[in-house]
């Protein structure tokens, strides 16, 4: 499971730093070597976010545990460095949680379009029993889940128009992640749709095997798909998280102690991620105006008409995910909304 035991009070040599010699470790700490991948790169919140996880386990270890951060997918797209935590061949991988879909179906809680109207709703859900629910679902898997990170909301971009209305979207060809809500998402809207990994977007925009893609604000900006794509519109469609995974062959091997440490620095790094991600979000529209981008917002009514489209696919998948899980979520998310 996830408890971690056997931690006591202290932490032992907590108050060491990344410059620490390797004899001043907390007792229980030996040295690890600790791979970690992702698909995004250094600049991106989640870069960011995966830099402050290694300055905090190198310290918090006194310098035995090593981190070494591989980004842009120089390790594989997301599918593939899961499946190499499952095997032991990789300590941990930040992926969007859309992808893992195929596994373990109740994660498709956050590819239901329209669900999530702020940052603040999906926190509480993801860091609340819902959230910790679905982690629960992944040691059955090779897989241990310590924290969320924020992806964020999806916006639309693409080479062929502005889309404000449902019908804005007719034959658009998009790259989606590999995830059928989305899919079907997106077919619902009158889209023609396909399946890519994360590394082949920018290539395929520039090459016109598809015409658009989705993703928040932070990865249009650090894929620089302001290049390729001319229009950027702000659907906000659906918000779908990272999750931050580390092997279990890994973990059931690190002591107690280890444990604490790993779990301490997911935890921290997400909350400065999530920062991170907030203030590029609060630029980016901007900066991609600047950079030539046409931006256009949705209004309500049209967002609330591209929900329509929708329906029968949330109605679908939430029989599919188990209607108690989507209504504990939605109890969550009204919740939140009254705070
Ligand atoms: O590092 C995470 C990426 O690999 C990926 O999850 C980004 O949202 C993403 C996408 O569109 O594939």
């Amino acid at each position: 499971g996830l408890l971690l035991m056997g931690c006591g009070g202290g932490n032992g040599g907590g108050s060491a730093t990344t410059n620490a010699p390797k004899g001043d470790a907390p007792a229980g700490v030996q040295e690890r070597k600790i791979k970690v991948g992702i698909g995004l790169n250094e600049d991106h919140p989640e870069g960011q976010g995966i830099k402050k996880f290694k300055e905090l386990v190198e310290q918090k270890s006194g310098g035995k545990m090593q981190v070494q951060n591989f980004f842009s997918a120089t390790l594989g797209d997301d599918q593939k460095m899961t499946e190499a935590l499952q095997g032991g061949l990789q300590e941990v991988t930040v992926p969007s949680t859309s992808p893992l879909v195929g596994m373990i179906k109740e994660y498709g809680v956050f590819d239901l379009p329209f669900v999530f109207n702020t940052e603040q709703e999906a926190h509480a859900v993801l860091d609340g029993p819902v959230g910790q629910k679905l982690l629960d679902k992944l040691p059955e898997h090779g897989l241990i889940g310590l924290a969320y990170w924020e992806n964020g909301f999806r916006n639309l971009t693409n080479s062929k128009r502005p889309v404000n209305t449902p019908q804005d979207f007719q034959g658009i060809k998009l790259r989606t992640m590999q995830n059928e809500i989305h899919l079907e998402a997106f077919k619902a809207l009158g889209a023609n749709p396909t399946p890519m990994a994360f590394s082949e977007v920018f290539s395929a925009l520039e090459g016109k095997t598809v015409d658009g893609q989705e993703n928040p604000l932070a990865t249009i900006k650090s894929n620089k798909y302001n290049e390729v794509q001319p229009y950027l519109s702000l659907t906000k469609h659906v918000y779908t998280p990272f999750v931050f995974l580390v092997s279990k062959k890994f973990w059931d091997g690190l002591s107690p102690e280890e444990q604490k440490i790993m779990k301490e620095a997911a935890v921290e790094a997400g909350k400065y991620q999530r920062e991170v991600n907030f203030k590029e979000n609060a630029k980016a529209v901007e900066d991609l105006k600047a950079a030539g981008m046409k931006v256009n917002e949705v209004s309500d009514e049209n967002r609330q008409k591209m929900k329509e489209a929708v329906q029968p696919v949330i109605d679908k998948y939430s029989k599919e995910i188990g209607e108690d899980l989507v209504n504990e979520m939605m109890a969550e998310i009204e919740k939140a909304r009254k705070k």
